[in-house]
This record gives C-alpha cells, structure tokens and sequence, in this order.
C-alpha cells in the first residue's frame, strides 16, 4: 500500500509527464510551422515516450493499490526564437525532470518503500538518456549556427527518430 505522501508525489509526476508531452508536441507544432519536419518528428516521438513515462506512473500507483488523481495542465509555450532555443528549453526542461525524480527517489527512500524505489530506478536512467538526447542537438546546433545547410542536414537526420532503416 502506498503511503499518502508518495502517492500524492506520484500524482503529481503522472501531471509533470503529461506537461512535458504537452510541452514537445508543442515544440512539435512550432517545428512543423518551420517547415522542419525532421524536428518535427523527434518532437513527436518525444511527445509519445512522455505519454508512456506518465502511463507508467499511472499504472504503478494502481498496481500499489493507490488512487490516481489527475490535475490541470498549463498551456504550454508556443513559440521560439529559433530551433536551438527551443531544444535549450527541451533540455532545460529534462534538467528539471530530473531533479523530480531525484527528489522522488529520495522521498522512496526516507520512507522506506523499496518497491517505489525499485520503481524508480528505470527513471533515473532515463533521465540519463533523455539529457544526453538533448545536450547533443544542442551542441550541434550550437556547430551548425546560421548554415542552413547544417540545418537541414540535422533536420533530415532528426526525421529518422522512431523510424526503421
Ligand atoms: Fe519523462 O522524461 Fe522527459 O520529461
């Protein structure tokens, strides 16, 4: 059985992972009005796995015998100044996400719930990965700077994300 503390820190990451797919499909949209579909897509397959972290969250808590609450979601920001500001944000944004499931996994911890913790565990190496995935197109953008060449280059190698050769 959950304790009430845990459960309602799990409801709320359920709300943090939805905001995030809320937040890249929106980055989504933005890329797509660029005319970037291969951001684009990255965004959209980004969108997915945001919706199954939360699904994962969501499944926990029942299998715990926990109650899922949902709550509102904020609109998200809807333009940028440019690709590399939007994946700045995308990568600001896994920051924080990690620090959430840090603070989770500490809260595991202090409440002795080594199934939550257990739980967890699949989180924090994906926060591992979900910062990595951004840092790199960052970094890239950042070599690329006004070539548009190196833009569509990186646009085209974005469009593979999800998909088989
Ligand atoms: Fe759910 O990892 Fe990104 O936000």
């Amino acid at each position: 059985m959950l304790n009430k503390r845990i459960q309602d820190e799990l409801n709320k990451q359920i709300n943090e992972e939805l905001a995030s797919a809320y937040i890249y499909l929106s980055m989504a949209a933005y890329f797509e009005s660029k005319n970037l579909k291969g951001m684009a897509n990255w965004m959209r397959v980004q969108t997915k796995e945001e919706r199954d972290h939360a699904m994962k969250f969501f499944e926990f808590i029942h299998e715990r015998g926990g109650r899922v609450q949902l709550a509102d979601i904020s609109a998200p920001k809807t333009d940028w100044k440019s690709p590399l500001a939007a994946f700045e944000d995308a990568h600001k944004h896994e920051i924080h996400i990690t620090g959430r499931i840090n603070g989770l996994l500490e809260l595991a911890r202090k409440e002795k719930d080594s199934a939550a913790e257990i739980f967890l565990h699949w989180f924090v190496t994906e926060q591992v990965e979900e910062e990595a995935n951004a840092t790199e197109i960052v970094e890239k953008l950042k070599m690329i700077g006004d070539s548009s060449g190196g833009l569509l280059y990186l646009d085209k190698e974005l469009g593979k994300r999800g998909k088989k050769d």
